[in-house]
């Protein structure tokens, strides 16, 4: 795949190729990959896209994602095994610029933690969103819009087909600081991918989406007009669009889905398809990411420390190529993290899916294994936008043996 960009930004940019386990040069993380694109200037990616499945692509400088910098990535698979008559994207975001301010500003604001606050700066820093999901703490930032492929409620995405059709919808998550509960009005959701790669499928009423996470879900189509929303978890609003297969009344964003409150899948739910689990061998090498910090003083950090591309995760340094790499991610913070790690993509202990991006529940952690078959200098973060850009990020690095 070649891409060509050129920066008609004001400022420095790149592109993060979010999930696709590339060469490393062209990952798009400045300081670490490659120098940042500047201004009026111009870069080439060029990688082989490997695997198949959901992905997207994003900026990996400052809080840029949050502007609507992105884009879906999608993989067709030449020998595709499922059957399906419509294919639909669901880009899920979380939209202030413009409105309340930009997210330079909310950054700003967010850095200086409790004294920003003190100092009445902004008000965008967001108190007391509350999910049991997420196991308390949802979110920072108050945000004025949540879109559905970058539509209000008011003026929302209208998917049209047909009753009895099997449609493949690939739901992404771009958002910054918020996480979805996405649901179809009198549909039962069929998960049949997890961040691009098969699970053994499974039944739900609403799917949990975290920041940067994907989910791939077959429906087979009801007859007449059906909300397909997205409720920010514990934010109180809901990003909405409609499914129309036949006559009806058109729901209102405000109507009560009562799949909403039903079964919620989260990754915990779900396990690799036996075509892509990885095959079961010694552990070569154990790894801790330690997630910690608070909202207060706005000081997240992994392992103590805030990002330095100079100074990557303790012991990844020795990790030699062909190993086999457990990784414990300790959330020893009052909030959730959505945890990404770059080029590969790693699973769930214990059968669970593959997955680049996992929720970590605040006192709770995560152990995921990889196969260490992607040389280079890797970003692993935070995909709160807000957390990685004020700390929450570190280098797992490895290089060919
Ligand atoms: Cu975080």
């Amino acid at each position: 795949m070649l891409a060509n960009v050129r920066n008609q930004l004001p400022a420095d940019t790149s592109v993060h190729w979010h999930g696709l386990a590339l060469r490393n040069d062209m990952d798009g993380v400045p300081g670490a990959t490659q120098a940042p694109i500047g201004a009026g200037e111009d870069f080439s990616y060029e990688f082989i896209a490997a695997h198949p499945g959901t992905y997207w692509f994003h900026p990996h400088v400052g809080p840029q994602l949050d502007r609507g910098l992105y884009g879906a990535l999608i993989v067709d698979d030449p020998n595709e095994p499922l059957v399906y008559d419509d294919e639909w994207v669901v880009v899920l975001d979380d939209w202030l610029d413009g409105v309340t301010g930009t997210p330079d500003e909310v950054l700003e604001e967010l850095s200086e933690g409790m004294m920003g606050m003190m100092g009445g700066s902004g008000g965008h820093m967001l108190m007391g969103a509350r999910s049991d999901l997420l196991g308390g703490d949802a979110g920072d930032v108050f945000y004025p819009h949540y879109l559905i492929n970058g539509r209000p409620p008011a003026d929302p995405e209208t998917f049209t087909s047909a009753p009895g059709r099997r449609v493949r919808i690939r739901i992404i998550n771009a958002g910054s600081d918020t996480a979805f509960r996405v649901a179809l009005g009198g549909h039962r959701l069929t998960v049949t991918h997890s961040d691009g790669f098969p699970v053994n499928p499974v039944d739900t009423d609403a799917i949990l989406i975290g920041m940067g996470e994907r989910y791939d879900v077959l429906v087979t189509l009801g007859d007449g007009v059906f909300p397909l929303a997205a409720a920010a978890e514990g934010k109180g609003e809901t990003a909405f669009a409609i499914l129309r297969t036949g006559s009806g009344e058109t729901p209102r964003p405000s109507a009560t889905i009562p799949e909403m409150s039903r079964s919620i899948l989260t990754a915990d739910a779900l396990a690799a398809d036996p075509g892509v689990a990885f095959p079961s061998r010694t552990v070569d090498r154990e790894l801790t990411a330690k997630l910690s910090g608070s909202m207060m003083a706005y000081d997240w950090a992994i392992n103590g420390r805030r990002f330095d591309p100079a100074n990557p995760l303790d012991g990844a340094l020795g990790v030699r190529q062909g190993e086999r790499v457990r990784l414990r991610i300790e959330n020893t913070t009052e909030m959730w993290h959505p945890f990404h790690l770059h080029g590969h993509t790693y699973q769930h202990a214990g059968g669970g899916p593959r997955k680049d991006t996992s929720i970590v529940l605040p006192r709770k952690s995560l152990t995921v294994e990889f196969d260490a078959d992607n040389p280079g200098l890797w970003a692993a973060h935070c995909h709160n936008i807000y957390h990685a850009e004020t700390g929450m990020m570190t280098i797992l690095g490895y290089q060919t043996t």
